[in-house]
């Protein structure tokens, strides 16, 4: 199973660590094509020696490749918003992870779509044992 990991960059780095550890969590299912999501020297500047159009090239030919779309979509995001509505234009299959927080609700354009698997969860051990149940 090919998965396109999706996880803010300019949208703002604080959730960086958990990416990496979703990201790693996630190779137990198949090979995630964007580790770089988890990286931890990319800041939400979010660019180290390729160009905007470099990036949505090589993105977008990675979300056709993909058999699935998996994007924590907890910090909001234009770019992670983008690829979830390309990936559906594309029929993928798309999964949310949502890390419930007081005073946040997650966009309704994503929460009213029901194509969307979403995972609500509020810690990383959690999401793991939620995780299993799908794909194990
Ligand atoms: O609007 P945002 O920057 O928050 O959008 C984040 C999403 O866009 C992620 O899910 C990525 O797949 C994609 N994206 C944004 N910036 C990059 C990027 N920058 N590289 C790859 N995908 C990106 C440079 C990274 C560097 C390691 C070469």
């Amino acid at each position: 199973m090919k998965i396109y990991f999706a996880g803010s960059i300019r949208g703002g780095r604080e959730d960086k660590d958990l990416y990496l550890e979703i990201i790693n969590f996630l190779k137990n299912y198949g090979e995630v094509l964007t580790e770089h999501v988890g990286d931890k020297s990319l800041s939400s500047y979010g660019q180290k020696s390729m160009t905007d159009e470099e990036i949505y090239t090589k993105d977008t030919n990675w979300i056709h490749e993909a058999d699935i779309i998996i994007a924590e979509v907890s910090t909001p995001s234009l770019g992670v918003g983008y690829e979830i509505a390309f990936a559906e234009s594309l029929n993928k299959r798309i999964v949310l992870l949502y890390r419930e927080a007081e005073g946040k609700r997650l966009s309704a354009m994503l929460k009213g779509n029901n194509k969307f698997e979403i995972i609500n969860y509020s810690n990383f051990e959690e999401l793991k044992s939620l995780l299993d149940l799908k794909f194990k």
